[in-house]
């Protein structure tokens, strides 16, 4: 059979951006990978120490069904898993948990993980992964299970926008924040925020404008977006409907360790 060429405007359609502070990759421009040991697993490399100054890796894991991991994972790594949509199971440390739309894991880097997709539907996995960075005096976390429908939602600032936060991170032990923001159509943020952190970004609903360094960018679902320390940002929700992003962040460390 013969395969229609690809339209001409792919490039002028195409939302992707790279820049020294940021990138953007909507589902477009995402191309698929394979990592060992996931079997039956298309991955979307999203964010890794390979851009810019990135000290993370974030991987969208697409589980057909059936799909497994033939051996433990993520050892040596902190990781965070968020169930985007469908089912799976997690094992790690001896505890299995049955993951659905909003369900997520932190595990520390003592614990290696299993994951799997028992059912007959696709699943997809945001994977969040780093090298911990300990400080002498504070014991290591320890693992965090939840969903998000159980995460309060707390009114920030800007009224009409709302931040969950899915890990304790009033406790300096933990260096990494992830949480979910969610916002009313036409809020914006009140400041444009300028900060040593970085941030990985997954769009889950919605859309909106991102200000990105010096430039407006139009962001919808499923995109992702990396922005470096110092990176220029305020995002401005648009459309009909919430809309909400999972901001993975690093927290409680001075800038100096790894
Ligand atoms: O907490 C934050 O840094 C967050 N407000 N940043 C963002 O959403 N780009
Ligand atoms: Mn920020």
């Amino acid at each position: 059979m013969k395969v229609p060429l690809p339209s001409p405007d792919v490039v002028s359609r195409s939302r992707g951006a790279v820049t020294p502070l940021y990138f953007i990759m909507t589902p477009e421009n995402m191309v698929q990978n394979t990592l060992p040991f996931f079997a039956k697993t298309g991955v979307k490399v999203l964010a890794t120490p390979r851009v810019s100054q990135a000290r993370f890796g974030e991987y969208l894991l697409e589980l057909a069904p059936g799909a497994f991991t033939t051996r433990a994972v993520g050892d040596g790594f902190e990781n965070f898993l968020y169930l985007l949509s469908g089912t799976a199971q997690l094992e790690s440390a001896g505890r299995i948990l049955e993951m659905r739309e909003g369900t997520y894991a932190y595990l520390p880097d003592s614990a290696a993980f299993m994951l799997q997709n028992q059912s007959s539907e696709h699943s997809r996995v945001l994977w969040v992964k780093k090298v911990y960075a300990p400080v002498k005096g504070l014991d290591v976390p320890s693992p965090v299970y939840g969903h998000l429908a159980e995460v309060p939602r707390i009114e920030t600032s800007v009224p009409n926008s709302w931040r969950q936060v899915l890990l304790p991170i009033e406790n300096p032990a933990f260096d990494m924040a992830m949480n979910v923001l969610s916002f009313k159509p036409g809020v914006f943020f009140d400041q444009v925020e300028i900060h040593h952190q970085e941030h990985g970004l997954y769009m889950i609903q919605g859309q909106g404008i991102y200000y990105l360094g010096s430039q407006f960018h139009e962001i919808k679902q499923d995109d992702f977006i990396y922005m470096a320390p110092y990176c220029p940002q305020l995002f401005y929700a648009i459309g009909d409907n919430e809309s909400a992003y999972l901001l993975y962040k690093d927290v409680n460390r001075d800038g100096y360790c790894c």
